[in-house]
């Protein structure tokens, strides 16, 4: 598919992209994290039983004020991986992952590729309906990138049972807004009117890419296991950058304060 293509559909699947040697060591690294970051949330609120994580918060939530917990426990409670473990350098040897980079290269055209920092892990347990992120353009969330896409990266077979990421078909013009008054950790809803549904089924190494518009939103997940999944940004540098990224082809990472390489 063409950068055209693309821009035109909105969305691309692509099979087996990434090695299954990387897919294994990044599943494993977040196998083993998974459980310190519940830990770390089961400090502030008291969750004894992870299956019915949804319940237990939802009745929690109607004592408490969720504005008392700090912004990484609540980005915790909706199925981010803390901030240590989206920073561990092993997360961005996506660089290296050759096919991917062409591949992104190819959508976005020609410019000085960068990947946005950190990049989004997550984790959604079963039956957490908060960790489902309501219909959505990936330009509401991150107007600040300019040309970008999103390389949606699943760690685990994505089917019937365990969901991933259903696509609206017909990719919007423009940003559209929100309509539905939305829940307590993500933007309304953006209603998707008539567009049709796309249900993707997916394996470890495929890759979903997602243009800023299209509209697409987290399907459930009625597995027995964590559906781990990674988002990553990836977007053509322009003069000055906002927020933390990394550079492709150097592995250097830039500060939004720091000068740019030439
Ligand atoms: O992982 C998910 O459930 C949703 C991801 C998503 O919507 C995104 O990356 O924009």
């Amino acid at each position: 598919m063409n950068q055209c293509e693309f821009r035109e559909k909105g969305y691309y699947l692509s099979k087996q992209l990434l090695s299954a040697e990387w897919v294994k060591i990044i599943k494993g690294f977040l196998t083993q994290e998974l459980p310190l970051c519940l830990e770390k949330v089961q400090k502030e609120v008291p969750i004894a039983d992870w299956s019915c994580w949804g319940s237990a918060l939802q009745n929690w939530l109607i004592e408490k004020d969720l504005s008392q917990l700090s912004g990484e426990i609540r980005n915790v409670l909706c199925g981010h991986f803390r901030l240590e473990t989206r920073l561990n350098p092993i997360l961005t040897t996506i660089c290296q992952q050759r096919f991917l980079i062409d591949t992104v290269r190819a959508l976005l055209g020609e410019g000085f590729l960068c990947l946005h920092m950190p990049p989004v892990a997550r984790f959604i347990l079963p039956n957490n309906p908060f960790s489902r992120v309501p219909a959505h353009q990936d330009i509401q969330y991150n107007s600040f990138l300019g040309h970008f896409l999103t390389a949606w990266v699943p760690l685990v077979p994505i089917d019937d049972k365990c969901g991933g990421v259903l696509v609206y078909e017909g990719r919007p013009e423009g940003v559209l807004s929100a309509s539905d008054p939305g829940g307590p950790f993500w933007l309304p809803k953006t209603d998707p009117q008539d567009r049709e549904v796309r249900v993707l089924s997916m394996q470890p190494g495929d890759v979903l890419f997602l243009d800023p518009y299209i509209l697409h939103e987290s399907a459930p997940n009625r597995a027995e296991f964590a559906r781990l999944s990674l988002d990553y940004r990836f977007f053509l540098r322009r003069e000055k950058a906002q927020k933390h990224y990394m550079e492709v082809d150097t592995l250097q990472l830039v500060s939004p304060d720091q000068e740019a390489a030439p």
